[in-house]
């Protein structure tokens, strides 16, 4: 039964036709004399000699569909081979320890390699590799056992200059080549983005529908990313938040250990990450399942602002724009609380709401959380285009210890974050799957009473 199971294992063709094509689209985008040089990661020591679970580069992953620890990419458009990976040898003793290994052999036939070769063989080889190579493209920070092989590669090459060897002489940051890849989402990383999305919203539901005074925010943390294990995620694609009361105050806080009270406000930001794709959605909801009349004031300021900077979402539009109408409305809402003072312009001018509202409303969603991609181009900022998803994440948070907030407003924390695919014909939100309006969070809150 073993070796059926491992037979089956090792012939699982796991090489797909979109990391082929997007293999292609950076070949053709770099050229014939370039080359792309990209470390798969490695195992993070938590403590002493345990490590975290593995999670590969996402510009590797990306390329390669492969997520083993220490494995190399090479890519050299138009020479032969053209895709080589590094990776570790199979060693069945080790693979006792520490999991199955593709080897070399699995590197060909599973992720359509065109050559492999163990990772120890990496220096020696990479000299031969990159002779005639005019540019190579790597990342320029977290790579600093691929910086040392390549200098050394490069060393070996200008020694060897009188024999006819020639060397790269220009080096290019692999991340923003790879960044202004997938800053448009494909078809393949779309349809995983979105199920990714999906899941992280199931994560969502359940937390909603189980949340009640007398549990804890553990309890609503492990509601969530049980929901993400179950729907075949690879767990949270980052810190988890769960933030009752004024806990929703610090933005990251991810102790997520005290005790749920009623009559507080939960603040929950957590996303599911599937094949190294991630989901970005937060949510905030009264505990006891009832918005008080102050907190649901403070709670509709936050949603208009979130449906305002969604429709501002749009081809042409930018993420500064979608801030500016955020921002407004956030203002507005501030000096109708008369937390500020002042008309609404000043107010923005002066950055007089920076104590309720201090961070910015969008970043890119994609395979790491705040994804890949310029954010400005020519230093203004990058038009929305098709293809481009953006979190739009609005919030109010007023500080415990505010004299000029009413007492039943000290200490909310209200975020309202939703993940959003730019289209020509408008914004379609990959999140609508949780609620957000008030009478149809408070229509399921604390209804599973599973806990
Ligand atoms: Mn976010």
């Amino acid at each position: 039964m073993l070796t059926h199971v491992l037979t089956l294992t090792d012939t699982t063709p796991s090489a797909s036709s979109s990391t082929a094509s997007r293999r292609q689209r950076i070949g053709a985008r770099i050229g014939d004399g370039a080359a792309l040089l990209l470390p798969g990661g490695a195992l993070q020591t938590r403590s002493n000699d345990t490590e975290q679970r593995f999670r590969p580069d996402s510009d590797f992953f990306y390329l390669t569909g492969l997520a083993e620890p220490g494995a190399v990419l090479l890519l050299r458009p138009g020479r032969e081979p053209e895709f080589t990976l590094f990776v570790q040898p199979r060693d069945p003793k080790a693979e006792i320890w520490s999991g199955r290994r593709i080897g070399p052999e699995g590197a060909i036939h599973r992720y359509g390699a065109d050559a492999a070769h163990p990772l120890g063989e990496l220096a020696e080889r990479l000299p031969a590799l990159l002779d005639g190579v005019e540019s190579v493209y790597l990342p320029f920070h977290h790579a600093p056992d691929l910086h040392l092989a390549l200098l050394a590669a490069l060393a070996h090459l200008h020694r060897r200059d009188r024999l006819g060897e020639q060397r790269p002489e220009c080096l290019r940051d692999a991340r923003a080549l790879l960044g202004e890849d997938r800053i448009f989402k494909d078809a393949a990383a779309l349809t995983t983005l979105r199920r990714a999305v999906e899941i992280s919203a199931e994560g969502h539901l359940a937390a909603i529908r189980g949340v009640r005074p007398g549990l804890s925010e553990r309890d609503i943390e492990a509601i969530i990313e049980h929901r993400f294990r179950r729907l075949g995620a690879s767990g949270p694609g980052y810190g988890t938040i769960v933030g009752g009361g004024d806990n929703a105050t610090i933005l990251h806080y991810v102790a997520n250990d005290a005790p749920l009270i009623a009559g507080q406000l939960l603040l929950v930001d957590a996303g599911a990450e599937l094949d190294c794709f991630t989901g970005d959605i937060t949510r905030t909801y009264p505990i006891s399942g009832r918005f008080s009349p102050e907190q649901r004031d403070l709670y509709q300021i936050v949603l208009a602002a979130n449906e305002a900077g969604i429709r501002e979402a749009r081809v042409g539009s930018d993420i500064d724009a979608i801030h500016g109408v955020c921002l407004r409305i956030l203002a507005e809402g501030l000096l109708d609380l008369h937390l500020v003072e002042g008309g609404v312009d000043e107010v923005i001018e002066q950055q007089r709401y920076l104590p309720y509202y201090m961070h910015r409303t969008s970043h890119w969603l994609g395979a790491d959380v705040h994804d890949a991609g310029h954010y400005t181009l020519g230093r203004r900022p990058r038009p929305l285009q098709p293809g481009i998803v953006l979190t739009v994440e609005p919030a109010l948070y007023i500080p415990a210890d505010d004299p000029r907030a009413p007492p039943g407003l000290r200490g909310c924390g209200i975020r309202i974050e939703d993940d959003v695919l730019i289209r020509a014909e408008g914004p379609e939100v990959l999140s609508a799957g949780v609620p957000k309006a008030v009478a149809e969070l408070e229509a399921i809150l604390g209804s599973d009473p599973l806990l």
